[in-house]
């Protein structure tokens, strides 16, 4: 039998493995146990960068990342109901989020409007790979609250940029004004800066926290 930092320890890196069943298993038992959910999704998040590294060091192949995504999709699928029957629904705003051009990650994004679901937002999702110019046509149509762009990848920064520069056009002439939010793993001061920005963060739970004091729900 194993004792609990065991667990936790094995958590990151049997997620940072690829080994599925162990993973899905250690979950099921510590949603069963009930554990706390959030530090499941963070866990699964620091096994995701250790991935990462291993992609970047040449150990993993573009079907380790497939597989770290997969895995990862199946712990969240687990644990989205849970989640949305534990927290409280009475808070209100539309947020719409997407990935941007050129970029297809959408695990952080899809967490992110999890979140702000079950803390009561109304979430617009465009997917991902999303034009600016589209990105900018659903803002108008959809008058939200505050809008949330993930990027995951570098070359990314250039079309987060312009997705930024028009939507900001199209809701001076049309008389609109919301504030926008960037994020995703290499999204820093920085890069929220040169993309022009309001806010920035690399987490999705302080992004719910950063609508929630924006539109001055109580938290
Ligand atoms: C899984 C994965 C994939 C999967 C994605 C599956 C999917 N459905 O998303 C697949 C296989 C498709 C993939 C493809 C590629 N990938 Co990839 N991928 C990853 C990996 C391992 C994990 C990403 C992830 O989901 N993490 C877990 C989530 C929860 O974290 P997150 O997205 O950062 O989100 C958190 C926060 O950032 C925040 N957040 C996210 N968005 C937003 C938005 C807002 C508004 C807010 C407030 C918060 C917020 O909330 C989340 C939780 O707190 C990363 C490694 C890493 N370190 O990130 C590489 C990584 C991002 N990929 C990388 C690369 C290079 C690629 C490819 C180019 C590979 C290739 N040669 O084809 C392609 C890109 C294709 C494209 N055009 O987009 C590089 C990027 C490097 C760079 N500097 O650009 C990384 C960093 C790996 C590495 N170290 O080299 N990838």
């Amino acid at each position: 039998m194993k004792n609990n930092n065991q667990t936790d320890q094995d958590l990151v890196h049997l997620l940072a493995d690829l080994e599925e069943e162990s993973v899905l298993e250690i979950v099921r038992q510590r949603i069963q146990d009930g554990k706390d959910l959030m530090q499941i999704l963070e866990e699964c998040n620091a096994g995701m960068q250790i991935v990462g590294t291993r992609y970047e060091q040449g150990e993993y192949y573009i079907a380790g990342l497939i597989m770290s995504g997969e895995i990862f999709r199946e712990v969240v699928e687990m644990i989205q109901p849970l989640l949305v029957k534990n927290t409280d629904r009475k808070s209100s705003g539309r947020i719409l989020v997407g990935t941007v051009s050129g970029d297809i990650h959408d695990i952080g994004k899809n967490m992110l409007g999890m979140l702000l679901s079950c803390y009561g937002f109304t979430v617009i999702d465009l997917g991902v790979d999303v034009p600016p110019a589209e990105f900018a046509a659903k803002a108008m149509e959809s008058k939200p609250d505050i809008v949330g762009l993930s990027g995951l990848i570098t070359a990314s920064f250039e079309k987060m940029k312009e997705t930024i520069q028009i939507l900001r056009e199209e809701s001076a002439k049309n008389d609109l004004s919301f504030p926008i939010l960037v994020g995703g793993g290499m999204i820093d001061e920085q890069v929220c800066q040169y993309v022009g920005a309001d806010y920035w963060s690399r987490d999705a739970m302080a992004g719910v926290r950063l609508c929630q004091a924006l539109l001055e729900i109580p938290q």
